[in-house]
């Protein structure tokens, strides 16, 4: 039918574009954890977020399209924490929004980078993202002036973890909730593929920011807020003893190991209510 096609498309075109600073942006979040929280009830509460995690603002075109990308296996706790604050969060900055669940089949070791890599490689066939954002499961954002969208650079977001008393570890630190538009993360060939275990691998892409001629971009301190969920330690994620020495190869090796040479089985993509799901076998160390 013609005429209704046009008519449609007429209305999204009628839409003016969302302000520059979103009028719903409050400031500082208090975190708590709810016990007994549900995921039903994360869904009740987002009733404007479409199948597998999609949001657009209803009343305004968003000049942003933001992909949120969690690596994660065996922590359903956090991601329900993480998910019932990021919704909400996402959708006050009036993003056009995806979220991502890259979940490790099997046992063998965690491998935090290379799920990174697929994340993206799967994301950019849904959606023409512009920014792309790779988030730890047990970091929840503390105030929603940080804006998740990308910079002129490849931007750490996570600068002040109440972990390590608000501000960072070191100087160089890269760990947490990085952001890069696809031709920055092209530019720098991705994240490396061979980072088994606990350790290093945001070092790795810490140090690729740089040899492929970038600098890193940080909110304020005020702005880069986050509450770790604690936890024990992960079985299948134990410290990987490798990563000193191959930190100090990143110069030879960023070339030829990352987005060029990923290689990965997609076991399953599925569309939740709140997220993609998707379900990938990355192989294990050699
Ligand atoms: C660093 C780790 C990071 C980790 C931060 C914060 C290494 C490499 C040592 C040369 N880096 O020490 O991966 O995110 O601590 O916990 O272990």
């Amino acid at each position: 039918n013609l005429s209704l096609i046009s008519k449609s498309s007429l209305r999204e075109e009628e839409l003016p574009f969302c302000p520059e600073t979103s009028p719903y942006i409050g400031g500082p979040i208090r975190v708590t954890l709810p016990e007994n929280l549900l995921l039903e009830e994360v869904e009740k509460k987002n009733p404007y977020v479409s199948k597998g995690g999609r949001y657009k603002p209803p009343d305004c075109e968003s000049t942003h399209k933001t992909a949120v990308i969690i690596p994660h296996r065996g922590r359903e706790q956090h991601l329900k924490y993480l998910l019932y604050y990021l919704h909400p969060f996402l959708q006050r900055q009036q993003l056009n929004y995806g979220i991502y669940i890259i979940h490790q089949a099997g046992n063998f070791t965690f491998n935090r980078a290379k799920l990174l890599n697929v994340g993206f490689k799967e994301a950019m066939k849904d959606e023409d993202w512009d920014c792309l954002f790779y988030h730890d499961v047990d970091l929840i954002p503390e105030d929603d002036r940080n804006i998740y969208t990308c910079d002129k650079f490849p931007k750490h977001a996570s600068i002040a973890m109440d972990k390590f008393g608000y501000k960072l570890p070191y100087k160089s630190y890269f760990g947490g909730v990085s952001a890069l538009s696809p031709e920055q993360y092209m530019k720098m060939n991705g994240f490396p593929n061979n980072y088994w275990g606990w350790g290093g691998e945001d070092d790795d892409i810490g140090i690729r920011v740089a040899l492929s001629g970038m600098i890193i971009s940080r909110p304020s301190i005020q702005h880069g807020r986050y509450k770790m969920i604690k936890h024990g330690h992960d079985k299948g994620n134990e410290q990987n003893p490798k990563r000193f020495n191959m930190l100090t190869k990143t110069r030879r090796t960023w070339r030829q190991d990352g987005m060029n040479s990923l290689q990965y089985l997609l076991l399953s993509k599925e569309l939740q209510p709140l997220y993609t799901n998707i379900t990938v076998n990355i192989g294990t160390d050699k």
